[in-house]
């Protein structure tokens, strides 16, 4: 597909994130809105009129709006020239395995132990608690779930490669966004094989754009 006019409203936060960097595989031209989470940038009556959600990230191309992070990111892959080095699944059955990661993510790193630990950590902790109420057992759970889920996926994160093989994949983008944000509230990722595979990741020149076009930076910040 051409690529006529691509535009991604939001920043700072892993979600944003996810769409960068599969634009940035793709090398492709965009236009970037730098509006947070929680500063009424995402609650004026233009921005609700595009997504009445009224979150980040948003992602428009020519009269599509897409306003869930993880369908705009399928949406590039699916809809754009291949790059050479980004693995797109050719068999249902990859297809599936790709999937299993990014629901994995989705679901289980993201829904049920980040979110829920930011919505109800401390502010201090850079939590949300002032917003969504102080409940420390939800937090200890949510951390709880994230350790028992980083160890039930060990297994198939691999010593050497990126999770589908040779290339990135979406599988990729999702589960590193996960890892990030978890490393930016201080859950601890308790696997070597794991941290190693982090270790790898952040060196992508893809991945280091879409870094500074998320936080401004390369890295994460403090
Ligand atoms: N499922 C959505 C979640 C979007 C989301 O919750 N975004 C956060 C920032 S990363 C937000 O805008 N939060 C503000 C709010 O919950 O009101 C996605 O993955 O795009």
């Amino acid at each position: 597909m051409k690529n006529n006019s691509i535009e991604v409203w939001g920043y700072k936060t892993y979600r944003p994130f996810r769409i960068y960097w599969i634009l940035e595989e793709y090398n492709l031209k965009y236009k970037s809105y730098k509006i947070g989470s929680r500063t009424g940038e995402t609650q004026t009556p233009e921005y609700l009129k595009m997504n009445p959600k009224g979150k980040i990230p948003l992602f428009r191309h020519n009269d599509i709006f897409i306003s869930e992070s993880v369908a705009a990111m399928n949406y590039v892959a699916d809809n754009f020239e291949k790059p050479s080095d980004f693995y797109i699944p050719s068999s249902p059955k990859e297809k599936a395995k790709v999937d299993e990661w990014c629901y994995f993510c989705a679901m289980e790193l993201d829904a049920l132990s980040i979110y829920i630990l930011r919505r109800h950590e401390q502010v201090e902790n850079k939590g949300l608690s002032n917003i969504y109420g102080e409940a420390p057992n939800a937090v200890k759970t949510s951390k709880e779930h994230f350790s028992r889920m980083i160890k039930a996926c060990e297994r198939d994160v691999p010593i050497e490669n990126w999770l589908m093989g040779n290339s990135t994949s979406c599988a990729d983008i999702m589960f590193m966004s996960c890892l990030q944000v978890a490393i930016l509230f201080n859950i601890e990722i308790k696997s070597k094989n794991i941290v190693s595979y982090y270790e790898r990741a952040i060196q992508r020149p893809q991945y280091i754009n879409a870094m500074i076009k998320t936080y401004e930076q390369a890295n994460l910040p403090k």
